[in-house]
């Protein structure tokens, strides 16, 4: 057997040697960021440009920003150690420089997607006893009338305009160091709260410590680049992910900074835009998902080679990338690096990466284990850890690895095994070389061009229709997206309610990511003995429904 795998433990190991990470237990996220930007070169180079104007904040001004804006967060907000402070931001420069001068503090950030709706951000802020939230123009009333303190962040740049305009932030962002008070945060305190549905039920926040944001850090983003021929500072990434969503917190707001790369931040992906913003910028790396990948390529076809010219490496993951999509890649941009990366919130994003993926080309896979981590892959039927080549859960284990669920520790206990391995819900296989291939998927979260879904918020949200009796959501698979929800709906017998009746009531009170895209009316819902919804049934049905 290869000497990454343990027939007896049946143990998978990464194939890279272990990294050391930091001992010392008092270090947080954002020193351990910073120790590794030194004065000189990295310094005066950008960490962040605006793809629209243009406008920078090179590394040296991001450190006295951070600085800057946690005095002010500390002393004319009131913030203290421990403070739950909601981010409902959609990309920009602000949104990294705020996180950071927050988790400074030793205050805990939970990242809201800005397009959800009233009830969704009402649900994480009370779950999360959220006292003040940053947020901008659109979501700004919402969350006023949630009785909270709300601080509108600016769109614009222009400090002199804003100062203005905007006061309050100016103060804050500009406010003099003065004097802050060094809190001691310990590496296991916790610094962010995203939300996950896991492998079963309603969203979920997941706890993720200083630790687990050196982990994502340290074996995701600076390990990566420590496999490339050339220098990390020398690159220049586009951020068109969310900074709400872990493949891009973990990249923009944290990892890529600690390597001294240039991160120009688009406000949402724009197909068209993006190939100028390629050109403009010279951008080397682009983190994607799918549904990125695809139109982007589309958009490819039509242009002159030349404007790629700087493009060494796309990546993607966070959904399943088709044969198809990866082919079409290929033979559009032959001269670019195609990597696959899998991660999950609960694991910070660290997982797997197509790492020195030059050596062999399974663009198919999500390559292999990144340092410190170690993989068991699970028969479900009999329980017994499978070799290479075999087909079962995927369970991970390492220091990317969530502390747990905030306040519930049932859903911990059935995601976190006792010896603390994450069971991941994904049924994957390692091949003979040690990559990793994701085939399929067991838990319940519907993946929608890349964001979660869960059934289950959809499923309550559709029983509190007074005409709807019962409802099941489950997902269809979708080209372009890779997949959609669909509901299962019952409802009073002598109503008319229609299907696209059902479509817009979820639309109303969900994200429009969220929204349920197709409704098959049914007489039952089928359950198990114990009133479980038998989602593989729904699958069935559904495969009926679109055969016949
Ligand atoms: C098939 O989506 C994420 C994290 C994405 C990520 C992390 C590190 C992408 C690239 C990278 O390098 O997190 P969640 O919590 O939203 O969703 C996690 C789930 C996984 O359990 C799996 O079902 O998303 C799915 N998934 C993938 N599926 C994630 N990446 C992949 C992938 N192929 N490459």
């Amino acid at each position: 057997p290869p000497l990454w795998f343990s027939p007896e433990t049946g143990m998978y190991t990464s194939k890279f040697p272990s990294l050391h990470l930091p001992v010392d237990p008092n270090l947080d996220a954002v020193s351990a960021l910073f120790s590794h930007i030194h004065d000189g070169d990295d310094a005066a180079s950008a960490a962040f440009v605006d793809s629209s104007t243009g406008f920078s904040i090179s590394y040296t001004e991001l450190r006295v920003m951070v600085k800057s804006m946690a005095a002010g967060i500390y002393h004319d907000l009131g913030v203290r150690q421990g403070d739950v402070v909601s981010l409902v931001l959609p990309n920009s420069v602000y949104f990294p420089v705020i996180f950071l001068s927050l988790i400074s503090l030793g205050a805990i950030v939970t990242t809201v997607n800005p397009s959800s709706s009233l009830g969704e951000i009402k649900k994480q802020v009370s779950e999360c006893n959220v006292g003040l939230a940053f947020t901008s123009h659109e979501n700004f009333e919402k969350l006023s009338s949630l009785g909270i303190v709300v601080i509108r962040v600016p769109e614009s740049y222009d400090f002199d305009s804003f100062r203005i305009e905007n006061p309050k932030f100016y103060a804050i962002i500009k406010r003099d160091f003065g004097f802050v008070p060094k809190p001691l945060i310990n590496q296991d305190d916790v610094a962010a709260i995203m939300y996950s549905s896991g492998t079963t039920g309603a969203s979920k926040g997941v706890l993720l410590t200083h630790r687990n944001l050196i982990a994502t850090m340290e074996l995701f983003v600076r390990f990566e680049a420590s496999q490339y021929e050339y220098p990390g500072s020398s690159n220049v990434y586009l951020a068109a992910l969310p900074l709400c969503h872990i493949y891009g917190l973990s990249l923009f707001v944290l990892g890529l900074l600690s390597l001294g790369s240039t991160i120009v931040v688009m406000r949402r992906f724009d197909a068209s835009d993006v190939i100028n913003v390629i050109e403009r910028f010279k951008i080397t790396h682009f983190p994607v998902v799918p549904p990125m990948l695809m139109a982007l390529t589309k958009k490819a076809k039509g242009v002159c080679g030349e404007v790629f010219k700087s493009l060494k490496q796309v990546s993607c993951g966070a959904a399943p990338l088709s044969r198809k999509f990866i082919e079409d890649f290929l033979g559009t941009l032959p001269h670019v690096d195609l990597i696959q990366g899998y991660g999950m919130t609960e694991s910070t994003a660290v997982g797997t990466r197509g790492f020195n993926s030059q050596k062999l080309r399974k663009y198919s896979s999500v390559g292999l284990l990144a340092p410190n981590m170690q993989a068991k892959v699970v028969d479900w039927s009999s329980g017994s850890f499978l070799p290479p080549g075999n087909r079962g859960e995927l369970w991970i284990q390492g220091p990317g690895v969530m502390k747990g669920y905030l306040n519930n520790p049932e859903a911990t206990q059935m995601t976190i095994s006792e010896d603390s391995w994450l069971r991941t819900g994904d049924i994957a296989y390692f091949d003979e070389d040690g990559y990793l291939f994701i085939v399929d998927r067991i838990k319940e979260i519907i993946k929608y061009k890349g964001f979660q879904i869960a059934p289950a918020d959809l499923e309550a949200v559709l029983v509190s229709h007074p005409l709807i009796i019962d409802a099941a959501v489950t997902a269809a698979p979708d080209e372009e997206c890779g997949e959609i929800p669909v509901a299962f709906v019952v409802r009073r017998q002598e109503t008319t309610l229609s299907e696209q009746d059902v479509i817009s009531y979820v639309a109303a009170q969900v994200a429009p990511y969220r929204k349920v895209r197709k409704v098959v009316m049914v007489s039952s819902i089928p359950k198990s003995p114990t009133g479980k919804i038998l989602r593989k049934e729904l699958k069935r049905i559904l495969t009926n429904c679109v055969s016949s």
